[in-house]
């Protein structure tokens, strides 16, 4: 197996999927965070984190982008959902996701963001909308009996969507109240055992 160090600030942000996702398989990993980020940022493919280095036999590969890091993962650790139909489910709900999650991210941190409190409010006042299409494309898996959004195993567009949810839930605890399907998605996802032991280790904000 390569060795694996994730650079990137020491908040969940965009990182946090691709820590889950390592987790989830019981990948041991390497955090790292910027001591120079100013410095540093020029020398990053392109300006941004996270980056993730992976060194093998084959030397070392370092690469950016949340969403190729998660789909290069998923392509090596088998969470990628079984045949190109899959394939495709989890590509439109994990991009799906990620255009959430840039809606999300001022919100989360909003302290950082200097985001007003009618834009927070405004989006809490929306988001039923956005849940409601995730319930139906929770229901809309190709094994439903098995509770993930995709198939019968756990793909990488969960874990990305777990974090979207997860991190909502840590903002306003009551939030999947009306959606009992995703309520239910998220403690399937909390319980699974490498989860559940990242989960109760985490600190970050
Ligand atoms: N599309 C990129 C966005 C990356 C991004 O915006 N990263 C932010 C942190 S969440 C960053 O590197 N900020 C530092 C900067 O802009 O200099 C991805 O998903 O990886």
């Amino acid at each position: 197996m390569p060795d694996y160090e994730l650079l990137y600030f020491p908040a969940r942000g965009r990182a946090e999927s691709i820590r889950l996702l390592l987790a989830l398989k019981g990948i041991p990993f390497k955090e790292s965070a910027p001591t120079d980020w100013a410095a540093q940022k020029p020398t990053t493919p392109f300006g941004f984190m996270p980056l993730l280095t992976e060194r093998d036999a084959d030397g070392e590969f370092v690469f950016a982008e949340s969403g190729a890091i998660l789909r290069h993962l998923a392509r090596c650790y088998d969470l990628y959902g079984s045949g190109l139909r899959q394939h495709a489910m989890c590509d439109a709900l994990a991009d799906h996701i990620a255009e959430l999650r840039n809606k999300y991210i001022p919100i989360a941190y909003a302290a950082t963001f200097k985001t007003p409190p009618e834009a927070i409010a405004q989006y809490f006042e929306q988001l039923p909308t956005a849940l409601g299409y995730l319930a139906r494309a929770h229901a809309r898996s190709q094994d439903p009996q098995a509770g993930w959004f995709i198939g019968s195993s756990v793909t990488f567009a969960d874990v990305a969507a777990f974090d979207y949810l997860d991190g909502l839930e840590t903002q306003r605890p009551n939030v999947l109240d009306g959606f009992p399907a995703l309520k239910e998605f998220v403690a399937r996802f909390r319980a699974l055992p490498n989860i559940a032991a990242f989960l109760a280790a985490r600190s970050r904000p």
